[in-house]
């Protein structure tokens, strides 16, 4: 009844869904895999897309390994609406990304947390659910990489939102993206992974405000570039940043600290497969009060998806050339 999963915070499974739809509708460019089963048994979904023939350069793209970041779950699933629509109607921008480059877009990359939080009295839950006793479940699929694990702004508690787990990799969810970005290294040009809120562009390292990869200034102007696209795209401001070098009140000492975080995917990425552009982004809204950022109305889906787009084609101008 005129239900538009693009245009609409919809449910894992409606993604699926539309997912296999889409791969039945455009077979020569889209392919739809399962990356692996997460703890609860629920595949990690992946759409492949570019024309076919020789392997290509890859932009990898995840979004809600949070659970309860739903814009950012609807800002993956526009990107393959965008690369499809645009193939569909031989728009010559999106003709040449796809001759370009292969295009992995994730967009449910924690099922299990994205489901949990469809239920009533779940909606802002941020983890996993791997059952670790005593009621207490999930750990941070951002912080259960194996880079600088649970050195900083990670917690060694499972009752935790920022629990980094019993050991790295041990969300299966995790796992198995760590397994086929390991699959796809030699040809990984762009990692993207997408959470909202803020309105950030980062660049690594995330775990410390004094460590830098060696090409961090090229890295820099890539995404000052990108962002100065989704602002042109509808004024949104986005941030250009190192996450380790925001201030944040901490619950815990109740004082500015800065915000570093080791054992996520983008430091993982960046320090060990050695991918050229890695980037965070955070998405819509700016700042509000009490985890309210993360409820984001039905309206912003489309523009927050349009400056998105705007910001990764300038990445993949970048990552062809330089
Ligand atoms: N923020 C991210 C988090 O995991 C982040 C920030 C991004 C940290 C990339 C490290 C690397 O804390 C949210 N909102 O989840
Ligand atoms: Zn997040």
């Amino acid at each position: 009844r005129g239900f538009q999963v693009p245009d609409n915070f919809a449910s894992y499974y409606q993604i699926y869904k539309w997912m296999m739809a889409k791969e039945k509708e455009f077979p020569s460019i889209m392919k739809v895999e399962s990356i692996g089963k997460t703890y609860e048994r629920m595949e990690q979904y992946i759409a492949k897309i570019g024309e076919p023939g020789v392997d290509k350069p890859i932009i990898w793209i995840d979004s809600g390994i949070h659970g309860r970041e739903w814009i950012s779950v609807t800002t993956g699933v526009n990107i393959i609406d965008k690369l499809l629509n645009g193939y569909k109607t031989k728009d010559p921008q999106v003709l040449e990304l796809l001759k370009n480059f292969d295009w992995y877009i994730l967009p449910v990359a924690n099922p299990d947390g994205y489901i949990f939080t469809h239920y009533r009295g779940g909606r802002l839950w941020r983890k996993t659910r791997t059952n670790y006793g005593n009621g207490m479940y999930g750990a941070d699929p951002n912080r259960n990489w194996d880079y600088k694990w649970c050195e900083t702004g990670s917690s060694r508690l499972p009752n935790m939102s920022s629990y980094c787990g019993l050991k790295p990799w041990s969300e299966k969810c995790v796992e198995n993206m760590k397994n086929t970005l390991l699959s796809i290294k030699s040809r990984l040009r762009v990692y993207l992974t997408i959470h909202s809120y803020g309105q950030f562009l980062f660049v690594p390292y995330a775990w410390s405000a004094n460590s830098y990869p060696q090409d961090y200034r090229q890295l820099l102007s890539a995404g000052q570039a990108a962002a100065a696209a989704m602002r042109k795209s509808s004024g949104a401001i986005y941030q250009v940043w190192q996450s380790s070098r925001l201030y944040i009140i901490s619950d815990i000492v109740m004082a500015h600290v800065l915000d570093e975080a080791s054992g996520s995917s983008m430091d993982w990425v960046k320090a060990t497969l050695g991918t050229k552009y890695v980037f965070g982004l955070e998405l819509r809204p700016a700042s509000a009060e009490n985890n309210l950022g993360f409820i984001v109305s039905r309206n912003q889906i489309k523009p927050v998806a349009q400056e998105v787009w705007e910001g990764l084609k300038v990445m993949a101008e970048n990552a062809k050339t330089n």
